[in-house]
Formats: C-alpha cells, structure tokens, sequence
C-alpha cells in the first residue's frame, strides 16, 4: 500500500529509485536514527569512517577517528593495502569504544561525473553494511561520507544514503542479505548543513507512520 505524495513533493532522484514512495513502517523506521555528534564517542558495534583510498588517517572524521583509536589502527590500516573509491574495509576499534571501525572511501563529488560519484556514494554504505552484518554487528553509525572536504553536496548525499539503508534493511528482511540483523543505523552529522539535509531528507524514505 502506498501514501500519496503530498501536491508538489516530489522523491529525491536516486540511482536506486525510488518511482514508488516509500511505504510506512514502524518496524523500518525503529531501526534508524540521527544524531548530531561526535562518532568516536559512540558505543555501537561498528562506527564508518569517511576515508581515503589510502587509508592512512587524514583530516576530518578520518583524523578524529584516528585519533581516539590510537596508533594501532594505523598499523592494522596499513596491512589492508588501500581500499578502492566506493568500497569499504573494516578494522578493530581499539581505544574506541566501539567494537568495530568500517573504513568507507566516498567518491571526490564532480558534477560532470554526477551518476559515477552517486554510484560509489551507494557502494560505500551497501558494502559497509555488509560487512557490518557479516561481523555480526547490530548497531552502525555512519558519518556522512563525502560531505566534507570531498565535496558532495549535503542533500544528494543524504538521499543516498538514506536510500541505500532503506533498501539493505528492506533486503535483509526479505531474506536478500545475509548476516546478522541490523537492528539500528545512526547517521551521525557534525555540521549544520549536513543536520539539515537528513531533517529535510529523512521522512522521504522513512515515512511517519
Ligand atoms: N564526528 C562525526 N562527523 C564528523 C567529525 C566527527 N568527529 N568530524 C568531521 N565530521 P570529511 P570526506 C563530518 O571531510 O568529505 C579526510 O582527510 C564532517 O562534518 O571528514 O569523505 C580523509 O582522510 C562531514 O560531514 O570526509 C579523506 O582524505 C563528514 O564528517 C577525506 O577527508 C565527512 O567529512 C575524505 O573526505
């Protein structure tokens, strides 16, 4: 069963779609949240980190993170030979006091490359999420990948995201995914444009119900 759309909304455009609005659900929208903060001070399961393909430390978030952790996340960073743009790779936590740290490398947004930056932008939170499941994680928090010194614009990037959460939550239900159950996805912002993007964005694909 579907809402109707209110006069004039019309979905952010996705490569995901959605055509169809999103159906309502309590169940769905129980298993997300947002959170303005800092992501090292969270106790989940796994914390993603907004990195390069490099994966050795950096500014923003990624320096933040590696920071609170400690030297020895370089040290384990610096086994895993780089990570490509779109994918993600995941590591301890160390002096974290979370169980896991998901290495997620965004696309460097450009417009003329709009679909391929979309593209890696989904890939990074489809992949994370997996990985997250296959380590038996239950609770993610994801810092908003790309938004910062890589440029993507806050609002594309929060429809992406949102919407590659919805359908890997929708999939696992559906038996699509395999691994433990994600019960709780925190979207973590720390600027305000990026607070404002998911306030916007968020009832589009979790709709109240
Ligand atoms: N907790 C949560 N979010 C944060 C924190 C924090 N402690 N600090 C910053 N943010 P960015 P990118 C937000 O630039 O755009 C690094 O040097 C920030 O407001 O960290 O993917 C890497 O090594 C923004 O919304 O990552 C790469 O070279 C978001 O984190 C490059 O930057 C991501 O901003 C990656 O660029």
């Amino acid at each position: 069963k579907l809402t109707a759309a209110a006069p004039g909304t019309a979905l952010p455009k996705t490569l995901l779609g959605p055509l169809e609005l999103p159906t309502p659900s309590k169940s769905l929208n129980d298993r997300v949240a947002l959170l303005r903060g800092d992501i090292t001070t969270l106790a989940v399961d796994a914390i993603v980190n907004a990195a390069n393909r490099y994966l050795m430390g950096g500014g923003g978030v990624d320096g933040a993170i590696h920071r609170a952790a400690g030297p020895a996340l370089l040290k384990e960073c610096k086994k895993l030979d780089g990570c490509e743009t779109g994918s993600a790779k995941m590591t301890d936590a160390y002096e974290l006091p979370c169980r896991k740290v998901i290495h997620a490398v965004g696309p460097v947004y450009s417009l003329s490359g709009d679909n391929q930056s979309e593209r890696q932008l989904l890939g990074c939170y489809t992949t994370s999420l997996q990985l997250a499941a296959a380590a038996g994680c239950r609770s993610v928090a994801f810092s908003s990948i790309s938004t910062g010194v890589y440029g993507y614009p806050s609002r594309k990037a929060a429809s992406v995201a949102l919407s590659a959460v919805r359908k890997f939550l929708l999939a696992q239900d559906a038996g699509k995914e395999q691994g433990t159950r994600i019960e709780k996805v925190v979207f973590v912002t720390f600027e305000k444009k990026d607070v404002n993007a998911y306030n916007d964005s968020i009832s589009k694909f979790f709709p109240p119900v």
